[in-house]
């Protein structure tokens, strides 16, 4: 055993269940295939089959029911090179059909493993879309009035190019498995097993009722299909090579300052309405960061309305890479409306005299933390909604040790439209304005 790690067996399934032979059988393929544990990621279902990750010492993800498969694309669209299958219950293959099709209709280069055992076995032997015509299960006692899917022909009329069927029973399961992790697209395998708490009671099912239930109903073994097809990742990034793509992560300006965060963390929360530009205030905040060598993240947060509610934004420095964007006790937050405080409060209540608010008049507030009002009355300012936050982001440069505020000049300086770039610059002129106003800052 290479892959399923011997001192946390037994599997956890009930006794004589197949979940665990088919595991084993999978075990057997990533050894064939000489699978690399670091390089091979393991995506379980929900169901009895979902509880297989934790035996496994490959990377796992484990999500919601019947969405393997999305969470499986996109592990493997993100890392083309990577190994990664799937383990799914018949009851996974039937909630989450439309992302099994779709997969497989795009031969992005998953391997789906279905354990199908015609019911759904976690939650008590409920019927699935696999349970057979006339099949006993808990929400069928008068025997399955629907007929099942062979989730085979789904596979092979979805397009998929590597379709197989075999039992748990089969000795070569890991061999046709193998060819399955070996296949350079999508791969189905439907095992069909045995559910020994339910379907087998239920319907006096035996291993020798599966063999005749395969005759009865003319099913084939082995593999179905191996068609030769570009998979799917490789073929975007032919399509659209990443020098074509668009770059959503915004960089600095080219200009060099050095930071004066040494270590951890800095966070700011920038809150305030849509409308008020927070966000393209935030980023500029965050590749002024960037102009100093620091790591930046932002996260935005509004209603999927427009013009109208909270929009926030939350950035963090570092001189170290972050691995984690979120905050839960800012050092700073920027406050520029009553929608934003709204948002806010419950963060606000974690502020300490350390911690710094800027706010502008209208907002009322009462915190530990030090504040600085931005009056947005005062006209001399030319300050409006469109450009307060930018004002908020120069003030917090000013009366903090962040970064110097030439870092966030030299972005404004950079920003290629005149109007947005004067309506920015005022913001940050204000700001000093304000810093010497209030004494941080030598006129
Ligand atoms: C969307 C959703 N619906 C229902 C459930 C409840 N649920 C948990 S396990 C399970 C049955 C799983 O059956 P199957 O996928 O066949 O796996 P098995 O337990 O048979 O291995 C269900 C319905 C759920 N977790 N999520
Ligand atoms: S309930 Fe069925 S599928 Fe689940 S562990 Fe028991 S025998 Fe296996
Ligand atoms: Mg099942």
């Amino acid at each position: 055993m290479k892959y399923v790690n011997p001192d946390r067996k037994p599997y956890p399934f009930c006794p004589g269940c197949t979940h665990g032979t088919i595991l084993d059988a999978i075990n057997d393929a990533l050894d064939k295939v000489g699978a690399d544990p670091k390089r091979t990621v393991l995506v379980s279902d929900i169901g009895c089959v979902g509880l297989a990750d934790k035996y496994f010492d490959v990377h796992t993800f484990h999500g919601l029911h019947g969405r393997s498969f999305t969470y499986a694309c996109g592990v493997k669209l993100a890392n083309p090179e990577l190994q990664v299958f799937v383990v799914v219950g018949d009851g996974g293959c039937g909630i989450g059909g439309h992302h099994l099709i779709n997969a497989a209709r795009r031969n992005i280069g998953i391997k789906v493993v279905c354990f199908n055992n015609f019911n759904f076995g976690m939650t008590g032997g409920e019927h699935s879309v696999t349970t057979p015509n006339l099949g006993k299960t808990h929400t069928t006692p008068e025997g399955n009035i629907e007929r099942p899917f062979d989730l085979c022909s789904l596979a092979l009329a979805s397009n998929a190019t590597f379709v197989a069927r075999k039992t748990a029973f089969d000795k070569d399961l890991s061999d046709i498995l193998a060819e399955a992790f070996k296949h350079d697209g999508f791969a189905f395998i439907d095992v069909l097993e045995l559910c020994t708490a339910y379907f087998m009671p239920l319907n006096e099912f035996k291993k020798s009722s599966l063999e005749k239930m395969i005759e009865s109903s003319g099913l084939k073994l082995g593999i179905l299909k191996d068609e030769k097809l570009t998979e799917y990742s490789k073929g975007l990034r032919t399509a659209w090579p990443a020098e074509r793509a668009p770059s959503k992560i915004p960089k600095g300006t080219g200009a060099k300052f050095k930071p004066n965060l040494k270590e951890g963390y800095y966070s700011v929360v920038l809150a305030g309405s849509a409308g008020m530009k927070i966000v393209s205030a935030a980023t500029n905040f965050a590749r002024a960061g960037l102009n100093c060598g620091l790591y930046a993240t932002q996260q935005d947060d509004y209603p999927v309305t427009v013009q109208t509610g909270h929009s926030v934004s939350e950035i963090k420095f570092s001189p170290h890479p972050i691995h984690y964007a979120g905050i839960e006790e800012p050092n700073a937050v920027l406050l520029v409306s009553g929608d934003g405080l709204r948002v806010v409060k419950k963060t606000l209540d974690k502020l300490t005299d350390k911690d710094i608010v800027i706010k502008t008049k209208d907002v009322p507030l009462e915190t530990k933390a030090k504040v600085y009002e931005i009056d947005t009355a005062d006209r001399t300012l030319g300050l409006s909604k469109s450009n307060v936050m930018a004002a908020a982001i120069g003030l917090l440069l000013f009366v903090t040790e962040i970064m110097p505020p030439a870092s966030y000049k030299a972005v404004i300086e950079a920003i290629p439209k005149e109007k947005i770039r004067d309506e920015n610059m005022r913001a940050y002129e204000a700001a000093e304005k304000i810093a010497v106003a209030t004494s941080v800052r030598e006129k």
